[in-house]
């Protein structure tokens, strides 16, 4: 029998979690430039073993979605953060955080500093100084970064396994 782990993947709108969604799980062949807010929500599968898929479930950024976050959230194993780089956009994270500190307690949460291609982004190491979270660096709309997207998800699942034995 498949066991499903879900990872929740938050974020202002914008960010790229439908973008990374699509570069994990390789359900299109190209990665669209086009942005299509995410209405509610939406979700991709990435295959870890025989018996033990991920379920990557995106809670749309927008403003007027996020009170659906915490429903979206239950059940997880993990949430990975997705943000811009831009010290405002990582500022405004560092806000997200904070609001839904209560809801994220005792939940394995790590970062992704995405859009690192952008001009004036902040380095990972900065972005993690900010948001108090282990963060990766990402472009997500490089399909050449799908491997290094697959570990940082892969990798955090297994510290978790680590925590929990
Ligand atoms: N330059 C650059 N653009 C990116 C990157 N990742 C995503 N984008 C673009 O940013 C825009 C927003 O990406 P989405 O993945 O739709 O953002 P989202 O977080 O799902 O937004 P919501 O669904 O509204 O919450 C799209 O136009 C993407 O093509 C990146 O690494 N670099
Ligand atoms: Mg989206």
């Amino acid at each position: 029998m498949t066991e499903y782990v879900k990872v929740a993947l938050m974020g202002s709108g914008y960010a790229g979690k439908s973008t990374l969604i699509k570069l994990l799980t390789d359900r299109e062949a190209r990665l669209d430039s086009n942005y299509v807010p995410t209405a509610g929500m939406d979700c991709g599968t990435i295959t870890l073993d025989r018996t033990t898929k991920v379920s990557l479930v995106e809670m749309g950024g927008q403003s007027h979605f996020e009170f659906l976050w915490p429903d979206l959230l239950k059940g997880s194993k993990m949430v990975v953060v997705v943000t811009e780089s831009t010290p405002k956009a990582v500022l405004k994270t560092r806000q997200l955080l904070q609001k839904y500190r209560e809801q994220l307690a005792g939940l394995q949460v790590i970062a992704i500093a995405n859009k690192q291609d952008v001009s004036g982004s902040m380095r990972p190491e900065s972005v993690q100084d900010l948001l108090g979270v282990p963060t990766f660096g990402m472009v997500a709309i490089d399909p050449k970064q799908r491997v290094n997207g697959y570990r940082v998800i892969v990798d955090g699942l297994r510290q978790l396994c680590h925590v929990a034995a």
